[in-house]
């Protein structure tokens, strides 16, 4: 007898834009979109199907019909956000950003919310979050509020850590059991600052820059960013193994891309 066809969730997921090196005749000049296999990976470990969305402004109305398709919207990681997107000059050149992905990402944070879909940003995605509901970032956490704790080192990359601690009484407290402190990769320049509209901060470092956001009314569909990266946490666990298992978390988003509410 066959095998009943369930249709597995699918999760809308943004992608990178890069330039590769003009330079070199390999792609030179040419835009790529790009996304990371642990990614990829990090979706399909809470059985859901990966749509790859577009990181173009002039392809937002290709993005609008993917995203109809989808239980779920994931915001990646990647470049700065332009300043101008919460109206500050970028204090250096090389903090300008890409309006380019902002616009198409922004457009799409808005068509989820349209939606009633659930919305997860990791890392970038969770300052766009913060952007798209009227808040603002620091562009650079050494230039505005120095600080003793290492945010991002090149040298070791998403080896990176530092602990958070967990306000109570949100999803991250659920998704780690009751759990008040968490350590996480750190792989940011940029932060958190004047928080957006109906978003709370629900972990910070000891240093107080905020590591994750989520929007408590309506707690559904969920809104919630995370600043670190748990889809390469769950795919190096054994490097750190003091990291708790991000796979938690993704497990709880499909869940609610899942629910009916
Ligand atoms: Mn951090």
């Amino acid at each position: 007898m066959d095998s009943p066809r369930v249709k597995r969730p699918r999760i809308g997921i943004s992608s990178y834009l890069v330039s590769p090196d003009p330079s070199r005749a390999a792609f030179g000049g040419k835009e790529l979109l790009a996304l990371g296999r642990s990614m990829l990976h990090y979706v399909t470990q809470a059985d859901a199907v990966p749509v790859v969305l577009l990181p173009w402004k002039d392809q937002i109305s290709v993005n609008c019909e993917l995203i109809k398709s989808c239980d779920g919207l994931i915001l990646t990681g990647g470049a700065d956000i332009s300043p101008q997107q919460y109206g500050e000059e970028p204090l250096k050149p090389e903090w300008s950003g890409q309006p380019e992905r902002d616009a198409a990402e922004l457009a799409l944070i808005k068509e989820a919310l349209d939606l009633k879909i659930p919305i997860l940003g990791i890392c970038r995605g969770c300052q766009l979050i913060n952007v798209a509901f009227g808040g603002s970032l620091f562009q650079d956490i050494a230039a505005q509020c120095p600080t003793n704790l290492c945010h991002r080192n090149p040298a070791i990359y998403d080896l990176n850590a530092h602990p958070v601690k967990l306000a109570p009484n949100n999803p991250l407290v659920e998704i780690f059991e009751g759990r008040e402190d968490l350590l996480v990769n750190a792989v940011h320049h940029q932060a958190v600052d004047k928080l957006g509209k109906g978003l709370e901060a629900i972990a910070r470092a000891e240093d107080g820059i905020v590591e994750a956001i989520w929007r408590p009314n309506p707690r559904h569909p969920l809104v919630l960013g995370v600043q670190w990266h748990p889809e390469w946490i769950a795919s190096h666990r054994s490097e750190i193994p003091a990291m708790a298992d991000q796979t938690r978390l993704i497990k709880f988003f499909v869940q609610e891309c899942e629910s009916e509410f």
